[in-house]
């Protein structure tokens, strides 16, 4: 056990995903599959299975652990365990019964399910993840990712923020870091100076505010063409700063 989070046996996962079987596929994520696992055939979990890949994948688990084991709130989802099998590594989350804010805005259902009542909800919530990481930590926690497709819904559309692959404390992060982020939402003084502060996570927070109000995706109207050479662009920065 490291804090309340547990140590999990690849051998109970296996059991309790068949295996990792297609039925049991919930979705893929950018850094591995996730799998819905069912414990004494009742508790409910989500697996991720993250794809073996080098020294940037490893960190982030880390990174990921070292913060949920810290962070606890209910807008943020909880890590129940985690398992190392040779060179797998696998997280064990809460159940979000509704999935992914992106999936419920972007997927086949086209956001109809949630009612602008929900909407304000769900941002009311994600506000409430960003006050906790950066108000009542201390330093403050930087997300660094905020998006649709990390905040997940429970069964009740509780949102809560999830993916702590990238999150950084202010002042720790001002040298050589490499930008991190997606596009679309990564804010422009941290795209184009490297300045990185708990606005950065505000700014992403406001695209998800305007997907939220539009139901559009950022930079959803880009052709691949455009959008290759954004990202062309987005390389060709010096982004050591
Ligand atoms: O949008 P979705 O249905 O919700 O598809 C994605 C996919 O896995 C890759 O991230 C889903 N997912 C991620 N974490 C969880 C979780 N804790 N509970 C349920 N589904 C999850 C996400």
């Amino acid at each position: 056990k490291k804090g309340s989070v547990a140590v999990i046996e690849y051998r109970l996962l296996e059991a309790a995903t068949n295996g990792f079987g297609e039925s049991n596929v919930l979705g893929e994520g950018g850094r591995g599959r996730v799998y819905k696992a069912r414990f004494d055939d009742k508790f409910l979990a989500a697996v991720k299975k993250l794809d073996n890949g080098g020294v940037d994948a490893e960190r982030e688990f880390e990174n990921e652990v070292d913060w949920l084991v810290k962070i606890r709130h209910q807008n943020i989802v909880s890590l129940l365990g985690y398992c190392i099998h040779d060179e797998t590594k696998l997280l064990v989350y809460e159940m979000m019964q509704n999935g992914s804010l992106e999936s419920q805005l972007h997927g086949p259902s086209q956001g109809s399910a949630l009612t602008w009542h929900l909407r304000m909800k769900i941002a009311i919530d994600v506000a409430r993840a960003l006050e906790y990481l950066h108000e009542n930590c201390n330093p403050p926690v930087v997300h660094r990712d905020i998006k649709s497709s990390n905040i997940l819904l429970d069964s009740n559309f509780n949102a809560k923020l999830s993916d702590f692959g990238l999150a950084v404390t202010t002042g720790s992060q001002n040298k050589n870091v490499k930008l991190s982020g997606t596009l679309g939402y990564v804010a422009p003084e941290y795209l184009l100076e490297g300045k990185l502060t708990d606005k950065s996570d505000v700014y992403a927070f406001g695209v998800v505010l305007l997907e939220l109000l539009i139901g559009k995706k950022p930079l959803e109207k880009m052709s691949p063409t455009q959008h290759q050479s954004l990202v062309t662009w987005v390389i060709s920065l010096d982004h050591t700063f």
